[in-house]
């Protein structure tokens, strides 16, 4: 970085395919910090999980032997347990509130505050809600889920809502949830749309109940060791990029959900709507339990709009 014309390639991972709004925003932003740098600095995507899972993209972060990572923000919860208010669920009155928060105060906070887990928080992406959907049959009512083996993303916070409702909770890593699903080690899983129908899920389980426990966001990531090679100036244009990329996601995003549904209706996908009411009760112990250690933010959160 000390020499202007000295060109920097900073690689980032994502668990996602090309095509899939958090890469392609991420491909935006790379497209913008190529511009205003005169073409010193490029961001490549390396995308489908091809340098790890995102714990180990988290891990490789930290150290410095990976420069940006694109992951679930329960992921990084694992390391800084105060991003793990996000997998609480119903956390959110809507998406404008949901971004208020992630874009306000309360946001920008918790991303400076991964500095020290030698983390540089870039930005939040939009990620939709998570629902469960199975094999087996329609959930109507979170007693459908009793002893269901369903797969979560390796978080403790998921694993145990998941426990909390009675269903039996399997970590396993993103790109790995299609072959447990095939080789019926798994009934089902929990996630977005766009996700369920981009890692072929739906074509394994194909009763999709939309209870939309949790609205986690995905998150933007360098490794503080990269960031601390740029100068103040090209942190100022990666960081203004990424805010930038952000919105841009979102407007991605709100096309590709809808998408994703029709192309899934298409497909047979067996949809319902749950008993929210129910879902909610069913969750409120979880939530009381594992909000304990989130109640000056709960009550921020609860504050705004
Ligand atoms: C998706 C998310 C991924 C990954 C995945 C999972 O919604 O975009 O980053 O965390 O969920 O369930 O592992």
């Amino acid at each position: 970085p000390t020499n202007a014309s000295s060109k920097i390639i900073l690689r980032s991972a994502d668990v996602h395919a090309l095509g899939y709004p958090t890469v392609e925003s991420v491909k935006y932003m790379s497209r913008l910090v190529r511009e205003r740098t005169g073409g010193r600095i490029e961001i490549v995507v390396y995308p489908n999980g091809s340098l790890g899972s995102e714990k180990s993209v988290v891990d490789m972060l930290q150290i410095g032997a990976l420069d940006l990572g694109r992951v679930s923000v329960s992921q990084v919860a694992e390391v800084d347990p105060q991003l793990g208010i996000f997998v609480l669920p119903y956390l959110f009155k809507n998406d404008l509130h949901k971004w208020q928060v992630l874009e306000g105060s309360i946001g920008n906070d918790l991303l400076a505050g991964l500095a020290r887990w030698h983390l540089i928080g870039l930005c939040f992406q939009e990620s939709g809600y998570r629902s469960f959907y199975n094999s087996k049959r329609p959930i109507y009512h979170p007693a459908d889920l009793k002893g269901l083996k369903i797969r979560t993303q390796p978080s403790h916070v998921m694993s145990k809502l998941v426990e909390s409702l009675g269903a039996v909770p399997i970590p396993i890593n993103y790109n790995e949830v299609y072959p447990a699903l095939v080789a019926e080690v798994i009934d089902g899983a929990e996630n977005n749309l766009p996700s369920y129908l981009t890692a072929q899920h739906y074509k394994k389980a194909r009763f999709y109940s939309l209870d939309r426990h949790s609205s986690i966001p995905e998150i933007l990531l360098i490794s503080q060791k990269t960031w601390l090679k740029l100068s103040g100036g090209d942190q100022q244009i990666m960081m203004t990029a990424a805010r930038e990329s952000s919105r841009y996601q979102r407007r991605l995003w709100e096309d590709f959900e809808k998408k994703s549904r029709e192309q899934l209706q298409k497909q047979g996908t067996v949809f319902n709507e749950v008993d929210i009411e129910a879902f909610h009760q069913a969750l409120k112990p979880f939530s009381r339990k594992y909000g304990q250690e989130y109640q000056r933010l709960l009550r921020e959160i609860e504050a705004l709009d």
